[in-house]
């Protein structure tokens, strides 16, 4: 294979690539569903890619998963019922830990392969699945959400892979109409929305499914993790019909809620400012957005 088949050839982002220098290889196996890689780099730490693709590193997870979160968690009084799809990891799981009004955590991951490799080699994301309010369930999440009652969340994190591969569903209007189905009245999603920089139809794609389905609020976040393609990357927030939801400014700030940006470590990236900052938009993505 030439260099540029081996680099620049993922259908995502074809034409660039991003490298961390290899300090050695930890973990590497084929699931049913993809390929597990953990290694150990030289300056973000360990970092887990699935399929050739980064999912997180030690040191920039924070950002991702702590804005992922805290955005919709913090958009809503005192969120009780909360279902997590995807992050395996638990990452997701140990910030929606932080916020003692929440009585239900589910998560639904297809991978089995992804929360044992994180356990053994992401113990500080991977502890968000001791918290006793965590229910799993290992499966396809497009099956769980068909399944799952009506109206029983107030909150849905999408913490899912690109859409390639097992996640392929997870961006198509079936997918969201479930979500929706299975939200209360007033009840948030936030969804992993990739780069502004390389994905605008998809995002375009994505903000008209959710404008049409979602009848409270949809808005567009972004933030920055240098070691995501083109290093943002975005969250579509919606909310459905009911109590009405202002995303832009936090009604349930995190810094009033008792022990939060403590419990079982520090918040490194998010705080109320960074969250209104977030939906500030460049004007070329602004143009996007409205066009649509
Ligand atoms: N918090 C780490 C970030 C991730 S991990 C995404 C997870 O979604 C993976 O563990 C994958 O196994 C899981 N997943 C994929 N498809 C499904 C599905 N259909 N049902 C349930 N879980 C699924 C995301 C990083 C984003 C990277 C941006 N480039």
């Amino acid at each position: 294979k030439s260099l540029n088949e081996v680099y620049f050839n993922n259908p995502m982002w074809p034409g660039e690539s991003h490298s961390l220098k290899v300090e050695k290889i930890l973990f590497k196996d084929k699931s049913k569903y993809q390929e597990v890689l953990v290694f150990q780099s030289s300056t973000y730490g360990r970092v887990l890619v699935l399929d050739g693709i980064v999912q997180l590193t030690e040191k920039d997870e924070c950002a991702y998963q702590e804005m992922i979160t805290h955005l919709p968690l913090c958009s809503i009084e005192s969120p009780q019922n909360v279902l997590v799809v995807g992050g395996g990891d638990g990452g997701v799981l140990r910030e929606i830990a932080r916020h003692s009004s929440v009585k239900v955590i589910d998560i639904c991951e297809i991978d089995q392969m992804v929360i044992d490799v994180s356990k053994k080699y992401f113990p500080q994301l991977a502890i968000g699945f001791e918290d006793p309010r965590v229910h799993l369930h290992v499966g396809d999440a497009i099956e769980f959400l068909k399944h799952a009652p009506e109206g029983k969340y107030d909150a849905i994190i999408v913490d899912s892979s690109d859409p390639v591969g097992p996640a392929q569903e997870l961006v198509e209007r079936p997918f969201f109409e479930t979500i929706a189905r299975a939200l209360r009245p007033g009840g948030v999603l936030c969804n992993m929305a990739e780069s502004m920089w390389l994905h605008t139809h998809l995002i375009q794609d994505m903000l008209s499914i959710c404008r049409d389905i979602f009848k409270g609020s949809v808005r567009y976040a972004w933030a920055s993790v240098p070691t995501y393609p083109s290093g943002v990357i975005g969250f579509m927030l919606c909310s459905t019909e009911g109590p009405p939801v202002d995303f832009v400014r936090p009604i349930n700030p995190i810094e009033k809620l008792e022990g939060a940006l403590h419990y079982r470590r520090e918040l490194k990236f998010y705080n109320s400012e960074i969250h209104r900052a977030a939906f500030a938009l460049p004007s070329f993505v602004r143009r996007e957005v409205e066009a649509l």
